[in-house]
Order: C-alpha cells, then sequence, then structure tokens
C-alpha cells in the first residue's frame, strides 16, 4: 500500500490543483468514522450513530482540510504572507501550516474569548498573535480590509480554495460507508464547513448545488459520481450566536462553544442553499445541552471532542427525541475539533481530583470507594 501523504495527494483529480503543484501538507485528512455502539443502547434509540472525529487531524481540527489548500495555492501565486480571523482553529491551522510553508502568518483574534489550546498553538507556530478588543466578526472586517492595502493571502473560508479542500470529509464518509449516511449533523459558526460538506457530497452523486459554483480563475477539476443520493444537512448553532436559526445577525454572540462565537456568516447564503437542497433545517442547542452531551460522549464512548463539536451531536439527539429524524437512519456528526483544544472547559465541568497520602492504604481507601458495585 502506498504511504499516505494526505488529502491533496490521494483527492488531487477531484480538487482544483494542477499536476505539479506541490501539496503544503501534513497529511491531513483520513479522520476515523466511528460507530457510536453506546450511546443509541443507552437512550433506547434504534439507529446508527457515527462519528467522524475531525479532532484528529494534526492540528486537532477540520481546519486542517481547507488550510492544506489555501496555502498550498497562496504558496503557489507567489504569496509570503497569509492571514485570517479566527474563533480559534483556523489560526492554529493557518499558523501550523504557514510554518510548514516556511511563510509569515499573521491571526486575528477575540481578545480573552479563545480557547488555551488553540492559542497555544498559534504562538507556538510563530504566527504573530493579533488580539482584537471586538469579536469575531470584528476580526474578520478587518481582515477583508487590511488584505486590500497589504501583501498578504486571506486564508478564511472567503479563501474558495478552503472550502474545496473541506469537502474531502464527505468523500471519506461515503468511502467509509460505501454510500451517504441518511443524515449528516454539524456545527455551524461561519458555515463554512456545512457547505463543503455539501459541496462534497454533491460532487459524489454528480448533483448541482447553487453551492457549488467555482469561483472564476479556479481551474476545473475531474468530478466523480460515488454515489446514488446526498444526505440530509443538519446545521446546528450555539442559542446565544444562532443568527441563521433566528433569520438575522447577532450584534454581540455569546456561548462557551467559543469556536462558533461568531454572529454574521460569512458562508450563510451557501449554507441556506444547501441545507434546502437537502431537505435539511438548522436548529439550536443551549450551552447548557452542549456541555452535557460533549461529557456524555466522553464518558460513554470515549471521545473528547471541543464543546462547539457537541453540538452536533446534541441536536440530534433533541431532533431524534422530537422524532424530526426517523428510526432506522444512519446519522454522521462530524466532530469538528479535539477536546484538548479547550482544556478550561474540560476541568470547569468535571470532578475535581482527589488528592490522598502516597500511602497504600489511602489509594486503596478511594478505590474501594469508586469500585462499582456488582
Ligand atoms: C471546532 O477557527 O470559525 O461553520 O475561526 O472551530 O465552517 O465556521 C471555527 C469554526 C465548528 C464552525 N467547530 O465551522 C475559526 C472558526 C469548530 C470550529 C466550527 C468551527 P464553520
Amino acid at each position: 500500500m502506498e504511504r499516505y501523504t494526505g488529502l491533496i495527494d490521494k483527492y488531487r483529480d477531484r480538487l482544483p490543483v494542477a499536476a505539479g503543484t506541490h501539496a503544503v501538507s501534513l497529511n491531513e485528512g483520513a479522520t476515523p468514522l466511528i460507530e457510536l455502539a453506546n450511546l443509541p443502547r443507552l437512550l433506547r434509540r434504534d439507529v446508527r450513530l457515527c462519528a467522524k472525529f475531525e479532532g484528529l487531524n494534526p492540528t486537532g481540527s477540520f481546519k486542517d482540510r481547507g488550510m492544506t489548500m489555501a496555502v498550498t495555492q497562496a504558496v503557489e501565486g507567489g504569496a509570503r504572507a497569509i492571514i485570517c480571523a479566527s474563533t480559534g482553529n483556523t489560526s492554529a491551522s493557518a499558523a501550523a501550516y504557514a510554518a510548514r510553508a516556511g511563510i509569515a502568518c499573521f491571526v486575528l483574534i477575540p481578545e480573552g474569548k479563545i480557547a488555551l489550546g488553540k492559542l497555544s498553538q498559534a504562538m507556538m507556530h510563530g504566527s504573530v498573535v493579533i488580539q482584537i478588543r471586538g469579536n469575531f466578526d470584528d476580526g474578520m472586517r478587518l481582515v477583508q480590509d487590511a488584505a486590500r492595502s497589504v501583501p498578504v493571502s486571506v486564508v478564511n473560508s472567503i479563501n474558495p480554495y478552503r472550502i474545496q479542500g473541506q469537502k474531502t470529509v464527505a468523500f471519506e464518509v461515503i468511502e467509509a460507508l460505501g454510500d451517504a449516511p441518511d443524515y449528516h449533523a454539524l456545527p455551524v459558526g461561519n458555515a463554512g464547513n456545512i457547505t463543503a460538506h455539501w459541496i462534497g457530497y454533491s460532487e459524489s452523486a454528480g448533483a448541482d448545488t447553487l453551492a457549488l459554483k467555482l469561483p472564476g480563475g479556479m481551474r476545473e477539476y475531474r468530478r466523480q459520481k460515488m454515489v446514488e443520493r446526498r444526505p440530509i444537512m443538519l446545521g446546528y448553532q450555539a442559542s446565544g450566536a444562532a443568527p441563521i436559526v433566528r433569520g438575522r445577525p447577532v450584534e454581540n454572540p455569546e456561548t462557551v462553544a467559543t469556536a462558533i462565537r461568531i454572529g454574521n456568516p460569512v458562508s450563510w447564503q451557501q449554507a441556506v442553499a444547501a441545507s434546502r437542497e437537502s431537505g435539511g433545517w438548522f436548529a439550536e442547542c443551549t450551552d447548557e445541552e452542549i456541555l452535557h452531551v460533549q461529557k456524555l460522549l466522553a464518558q460513554t464512548e470515549g471521545i473528547f471532542c471541543e464543546p462547539a463539536s457537541a453540538i452536533a451531536l446534541a441536536g440530534v439527539l433533541k431532533d431524534l427525541e422530537l422524532g424530526k429524524i426517523g428510526a432506522g437512519s444512519t446519522i454522521v456528526c462530524t466532530l469538528t475539533g479535539h477536546g484538548l483544544k479547550d482544556p478550561d472547559a474540560a476541568i470547569a465541568q468535571s470532578a475535581k481530583p482527589l488528592t490522598v497520602d502516597a500511602e497504600l492504604k489511602a489509594v486503596e481507601r478511594v478505590i474501594r470507594e469508586y469500585l462499582p458495585k456488582s
């Protein structure tokens, strides 16, 4: 078997990349599709529930799929610096891929509102971290303005190569299941990822979509029909940052899921098109629901995702309860980022470690107390 060298090399004929272009890659993609065996049994739901664990990408989130494309094409175009606004994961990924490519990276983040793991990544990879006294939406506006006056290449998902890279997640789900699932659920922040999923599924089904149009100047590529159908797309937003659900921008978005603390998503229109074409819907979950399901997943399935990612599963469990998703369905949830990204959120909702003397008796006492009673 050939060694896996990342998603551009694997899917080059399904991506707008020239045959000779060198891929800037960290072997992203090829993440596992994990069947959730315990949760459906525990909740007495007759469904096949799978998690596409994107937290196992090289920088710990799905952003690496788009970033390998965006940075590859930025370098190909002669860029010497990239820039992004970020709630955290985009900045971590951009910083890593810029380091890999040997170019400079500027990241704009909302001061005090990004998870510790993500901040440490952006800093460690040597990007220039600019904290702004504002939120992600302010940062997004500033990045677009800055790119007009200084020579930096924007790698937010307004960069169409990002979406192209991210669509490969759908290819992998189809390969793993042998078909499209009935439902595909994911968190929605800036709305690029739901757009990308839908493009990937649509191309795989040989179908057209409003969201699919390749922007001018982008090289064409070969489409491959792999399946006969597409899933119903389910997009979930946090109640305090749910512009698409409410149908209007949110001025001061707030949620414990800081990754999706976004009030005016850039890919709003495409996401609505994707949802509508698929026969899907958008819905919201509260912070309590998000954290409850993050912990439930960690403690019943052994999968640690970040709060924003847990909303996909929280939404699905709620919509199963409401009867909006039928029995017997195959459902895939994209778990967009690793739980280690946000250790503060995890520690805040977990039992405190027990401290004892370094003596066998003390340790034994604790074990006896906590041992499952048969
Ligand atoms: C874990 O890093 O927007 O709807 O700047 O980090 O495609 O924006 C992150 C978004 C979901 C939402 N889950 O995806 C950023 C940023 C996680 C994320 C989303 C993000 P989009």
